[in-house]
């Protein structure tokens, strides 16, 4: 029987149940995972009318499968969406759904400040097919409603960005966009739904690396977008089944519905842990600048504060030495492992300008916003003593 409550479910709750009723499933408390490739059709006529869209059901794992139906309504439900289409990275979501929105002859205005393979899928993926590429400082609306035009199909921002912690102010992007009839798409990476939701303030599409946070174990590659049901069935349809064939595997969606269902204390514990180590490292001699939204000195504090329902788990910070300082100290950890990725259990130290963002060049690095010292870390769950005490020694 469907829990019958009087006001809407928490997302913790929903997190853990919504869309599952075991009763239905042979009184399995967790839903089972359909490991097929394939499904039967009771006969000739029914698969027809299913490939005419005539009728509901499941014709075939790429286009869709009930294990990983079951978290794209879980993470749609979050996101406060009507749809979600699960694929098999976050770039398999970014470049399944630009592929499917642009033309040639298309303009896509994008933040300066993008994951580094974001940034190459557009510069030397859909440049090629005559897109066109503008990249905008986003933190300025003003920025945006100037380079706008009836040619902008769509504009794409992260807040906030991987991995210079910069903020979009979705509300106010979203409203400039829909007055030329463009589309908003937020990666949502950083944030997760528990800490934003871009389509309450006004995003049509919100996407995410479900790598990170949404896995949240480090065990997995996979990628969601969420947003309208037609739209999102045109991704099913054309950018996910026919245009990249990056489809989420089953048994990743059963990994990531189990991560969802702690990911409300996970995000409690980042967010906690992240202002403790952001304060300790600006507090720090050697620390000449920490990029936190937490912090009072992060220029959009105050729009984070509006935006955000917590800071999240992402620090990026420099050291007076510069870049020699900053790997010298990386090398000098002994817990925190020095990897890409983010968002797991365990916490990570990595250098963009030669790791995630070596695919922009040193000149578009400095263009964009994403100096060579600057040092990302992604804190983990463990006990913020503990990381604290590795950073402490490595910054001796
Ligand atoms: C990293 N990031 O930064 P898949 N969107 C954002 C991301 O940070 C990433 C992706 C999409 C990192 C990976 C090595 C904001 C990835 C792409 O890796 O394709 O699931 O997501 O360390």
């Amino acid at each position: 029987m469907a829990f019958d409550s009087s006001r809407p479910l928490g997302p913790a709750t929903r997190a853990i149940h919504h869309g599952y009723e075991p009763a239905d499933h042979e009184n399995a408390l967790t839903p089972p995972l359909h490991l097929t490739s394939t499904f039967a059709f009771p006969d000739a006529e029914t698969g027809g009318a299913l490939f005419a869209g005539d009728a509901e059901g499941h014709i075939y794992s790429r286009i869709s499968n009930p294990t990983v139906s079951l978290l794209e309504s879980r993470i749609a439900s979050l996101e406060g969406a009507e749809a979600a289409i699960a694929t098999a990275s976050g770039m398999g979501a970014i470049s399944a759904t630009l592929w499917t929105l642009v033309k040639p002859g298309d303009e896509i205005i994008t933040d300066e400040t993008l994951y580094g393979c974001t940034f190459a899928f557009m510069r030397d993926g859909l440049s090629r097919f005559g897109v066109k590429i503008t990249h905008v400082d986003l933190r300025d609306p003003e920025k945006l409603a100037a380079a706008i035009s009836d040619t902008t199909r769509v504009v794409y921002f992260e807040t906030p960005a991987n991995p210079n912690m910069r903020l979009v102010d979705i509300r106010a992007v979203s409203d400039i966009a829909r007055a030329v009839g463009a589309l908003t798409i937020v990666d949502n990476t950083y944030a997760s739904p528990l800490l934003t939701r871009p389509i309450e303030l006004g995003a049509d599409f919100v996407l995410h690396s479900a790598t990170k946070y949404l896995g949240g174990h480090g065990d997995l590659v996979a990628g969601i977008v969420c947003g309208r049901a037609e739209p999102i069935q045109d991704i099913r349809m054309i950018g996910v089944k026919d245009m990249t064939g990056s489809v989420m595997a089953p048994f990743n969606a059963m990994l990531v519905m189990r991560g969802l269902k702690t990911l409300q204390l996970r995000m409690q514990r980042h967010c906690e842990s992240g202002q403790k180590i952001a304060e300790w490292l600006e507090a720090q001699p050697s620390v000449s600048v920490v990029h936190y939204p937490g912090l009072p000195s992060h220029p959009q504090h105050e729009l984070a504060k509006r935006q955000m329902d917590g800071f999240g788990g992402m620090i990026a910070f420099e050291l007076d030495g510069g870049y020699q300082a900053g790997i010298d100290m990386m090398n000098r950890l002994q817990l925190i492992r020095r990897a890409v990725s983010l968002g797991d259990a365990e916490t990570l130290i990595q250098h963009p300008a030669s790791m995630t963002h070596s695919t922009y060049t040193e000149e578009e690095r400095a263009a964009h916003g994403i100096s060579d010292g600057l040092i990302r870390l992604s804190v983990g769950l463990e006990d913020v003593s503990d990381i604290l005490t590795d950073l402490e020694r490595a910054l001796a």
